[in-house]
């Protein structure tokens, strides 16, 4: 999980993706339902694999923005948590004025807010076998700050910590410490308005692999943040310096200083960086090539794409309008008239 940025750079390159096709060599594929009739869809030479009954992306197929479940990616650390609905508490204590203890039908009849948005692992894209660690999807609980402003937070607390009820023994300097996963946000990014204690994805409960019963939900932000099987809110006045804070999540950057040099600074993941990814091509019956995609980032929009074939120059794409939130994921298509048969490469950018 590297990436080297400098503080000059103009344009925010995503992930370049590249993918070589073959327009004539490869046998032809037919094609799904949402494409006209006599589209073909051109494989890529190099294809994404994913391992069978396992749930991943299948950008190949690339066409709702709402993620299919049976695509949604799962990262659990310390295994999948069975929590019981019947006796689940969040506790929410700590630096605090008023600590309070919420059952599942105590946090559902709190106020109820839908935000969409897309949820990626960080890891997503290190390597060709994880590239599909990313799924947009629709969820709803209550708002985190309204709760946290009620229980009358502290003036020494500087974090709020969210705890799951999945554990694991931790090696710390050769000794072992049993640990619940845990992530922590500032007071002032847990105080967005648009951060929620979620129980639905999609209209339905969580699944047991999506967080059951509840999970905090950060929109804009990496996943590693998204804390599921949520059971306790802890302010505190000392950071939390975890492995999953400190140790693992941890990015280095190289940033150019006043002086020009380059200093290389680790942090740990937060806002998700501006990314892009070429999905499909397709044949269409006129000889058009239609390249889709998808681009992304955390805190700001994506405001344009770009997409190179072979070397020629960037030519802007068309982003799909009719699907968009502030956190959602953005579709993105290119017509290719011109095509020439035998082998290319297309490579996407966001801006
Ligand atoms: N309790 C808990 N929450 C967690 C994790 C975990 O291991 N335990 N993994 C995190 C990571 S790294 C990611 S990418 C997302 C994945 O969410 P998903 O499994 O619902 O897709 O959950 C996050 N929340
Ligand atoms: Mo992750």
């Amino acid at each position: 999980m590297a990436s080297l940025a400098t503080r000059r750079s103009v344009l925010n390159r995503g992930m370049m993706a590249a993918a070589a096709l073959a327009l004539s060599r490869l046998p032809l594929r037919a094609f799904g339902a949402s494409e006209a009739e006599g589209d073909v869809a051109i494989p890529f030479l190099e294809p994404l694999t994913v391992e069978p009954g396992k749930a991943l992306l299948h950008w190949d197929e690339l066409k709702d923005w709402i993620t299919p479940m049976d695509q949604f990616y799962n990262v659990s650390h310390y295994g999948t948590a069975q929590v019981a609905a019947d006796g689940y508490k969040l506790e929410i204590g700590g630096l605090i004025d008023k600590p309070k203890s919420l059952s599942l039908d105590d946090i559902k009849q709190l106020p109820k807010k839908e935000i969409t948005a897309t949820l990626e692992c960080s890891g997503n894209g290190m390597n060709k076998g994880f590239c599909a660690a990313i799924g947009n999807a629709k969820w709803a609980g209550t708002p985190l700050a309204p709760l946290l402003k009620e229980c009358g937070v502290a003036a020494d607390a500087v974090e709020v910590a969210f705890w799951g009820a999945d554990k694991k023994s931790e090696k710390i300097r050769g000794a072992d410490y049993e640990q619940n996963f845990a992530r922590a946000l500032s007071i002032a990014d847990a105080m967005r308005d648009d951060l929620i204690l979620a129980y639905e994805m999609d209209g339905k409960p969580l699944s047991v692999g999506h967080g059951f019963p509840l999970r905090l939900v950060v929109p804009g932000w990496y996943g590693i943040t998204w804390v599921k099987w949520l059971n306790r809110i802890e302010l505190r006045d000392r950071r939390l310096m975890n492995r999953f804070m400190a140790r693992d999540y941890v990015t280095v950057r190289g940033e150019e200083q006043p002086d020009g040099k380059i200093a290389w600074k680790e942090s740990s993941v937060g806002p998700m960086n501006i990314k892009s990814f070429v999905a499909r091509v397709v044949k269409r019956k006129d000889g058009t090539i239609t390249i889709t995609g998808a681009a992304w980032s955390g805190l700001a929009p994506v405001k344009a794409v770009e997409v190179k074939i072979d070397d020629g120059d960037w030519l802007g794409a068309t982003i799909d309008e009719s699907h968009k939130e502030p956190y959602t994921w953005r579709f993105w298509s290119i017509d290719w008239k011109d095509a020439k048969a035998g082998e290319h490469t297309i490579t996407s950018r966001a801006i």
